[in-house]
């Protein structure tokens, strides 16, 4: 017996099916943020970042180039088990000249779609409502200024457009999702007025309507920024009413909340108004940080409720981290794979037995069951879900980031 048949086995004693397990897991789709290969820089080549977010660190051989993006990610995915799909931001255009926000089309994105059906996957999207002069205020959809709020509800306006685009090219609907910055470093005086013209701004630009089989709407909450302390305009009761009353989904940053609040105990009461959410997974330290995700207990508790709510079609997950101190390229396999490692885990656990425990009052045997589980050969499923998908076993993807960084990445200048 290899190692995958006895762990088949010991989880079969458990009633968990191994095969059952690693045939969901296949189908389970994980969006790679194209943001983390380059520092969120884009290729616009302008302003420096800004909107209460940071990326630290400068680890050589980032991505400066259209071309060098899609080889990281080409690297990357290469090492990733699983149905990946691409997030995009608005600042990553594949064009030869230089295009306003407001005035970007399409066609500036053919490159990306014709990336992405050669490989056969899908796109998400989202405009970038900071790191441009218009933004320079702390204040965009929100703003008292009528030209800065026209100016960015035409830029949401036209990345809504290109994804619906995405979408219709690509045969797989298009998450487009809208973050904005706008907040206060002291305290307003006026906390309603930006964000009645924010839910103005909104309408206007969610007045367009377009097939959902292209393009799923969602708006992402946050509680505060570096530099927006005092108040947060799009905040989480804003985008949580905002979504419900006009049929969007909410998108949940796990590094968008108080530090002792948990996404995973939102899921489930989210799973309960609205067809569908989306997710950022990110690992806040401290603050939104956006460290690269790794195997811990909220990104398992995260993936437990969704396989426990049966809710894999239903949450569309995406990840949202910057690291710039270690290999980028690195920094996308960790993530992602930990996300489907997360994902196994759930996949793993009997929980009609749990539940039915809790049922029964029975907190005991869910504490055991629960702390044995930590040691049953989950990696031996994992290498086996590896090996079937084409991909690195165990660790052996290291060595493979390791040569592209000697012959790639560090050839940049
Ligand atoms: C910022 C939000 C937002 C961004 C990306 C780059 O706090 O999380 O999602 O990280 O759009
Ligand atoms: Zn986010």
């Amino acid at each position: 017996m290899n190692r995958y048949e006895s762990a088949r086995e010991q989880y079969r004693a458990i009633g968990v099916d191994t095969e059952k397990a690693l045939e969901t897991l296949a189908g389970a789709a994980v969006s790679i943020h194209c943001w983390q290969g380059d520092d969120i820089n884009g290729f616009e080549n302008t302003s420096s970042l800004s909107g209460g977010i940071q990326v630290t660190g400068n680890y050589p051989g980032k991505a400066q180039t259209p071309e060098q993006l899609m080889a990281d990610l080409d690297k990357a995915m290469s090492l990733i088990p699983g149905k990946h799909r691409i997030n995009l931001h608005a600042i990553y255009p594949v064009t030869g000249e230089k295009v306003e926000r407001d005035k970007l089309e399409p066609r500036h994105f053919e490159a990306w779609v014709a990336f992405a059906k050669e490989r056969g996957i899908g796109l998400d999207f989202n405009p970038t409502l900071f790191a441009h002069p218009m933004a320079d205020t702390g204040l965009t959809l929100s703003s008292p200024d009528d030209n800065v709020r026209r100016f960015w509800i035409d830029h949401c306006k036209a990345t809504r457009k290109i994804a619906a685009y995405f979408g219709r090219e690509l045969g797989s609907p298009c998450l487009h999702n809208i973050w904005i910055p706008d907040g206060f470093k002291e305290i307003p005086a006026d906390r309603i007025g930006p964000r009645r013209r924010l839910k103005q701004s909104l309408d206007e630009i969610f007045s367009v309507k377009y097939d959902p089989a292209y393009i799923v709407d969602s708006v992402e909450s946050k509680v505060f920024g570096i530099g927006v302390e005092a108040c947060t305009v799009g905040s989480h009761e804003f985008y949580m009413n905002y979504a419900a009353k006009n049929n969007l989904l909410c998108l949940l940053d796990n590094g968008h909340f108080h530090p002792t609040e948990a996404v995973s105990d939102k899921i489930p009461s989210m799973l309960l108004f609205a067809d569908q959410i989306a997710l950022h997974v990110t690992r806040p330290m401290r603050w939104d940080s956006d460290h690269v995700v790794l195997l811990d207990d909220e990104l398992k508790n995260i993936a437990a409720e969704i396989v426990r709510c049966d809710a894999l079609e239903r949450v569309l997950i995406g990840l949202d981290y910057f690291d710039a101190s270690v290999n980028r390229v690195a920094a996308w396999v960790v993530g992602t794979r930990n996300m489907y490692k997360a994902l196994l885990d759930a996949l793993l656990t009997p929980h009609q037995a749990l539940v039915s425990m809790q049922d029964r009052w029975d907190f005991t045997h869910i504490m055991a069951l629960r702390e044995e589980l930590k040691t049953f050969p989950m990696g031996d499923v994992w290498d086996e879900f590896c090996r079937r998908q084409n991909v690195p076993v165990g660790m052996d993807w290291i060595s493979e980031t390791d040569a592209y960084e000697k012959n790639v990445l560090s050839q940049r200048t």
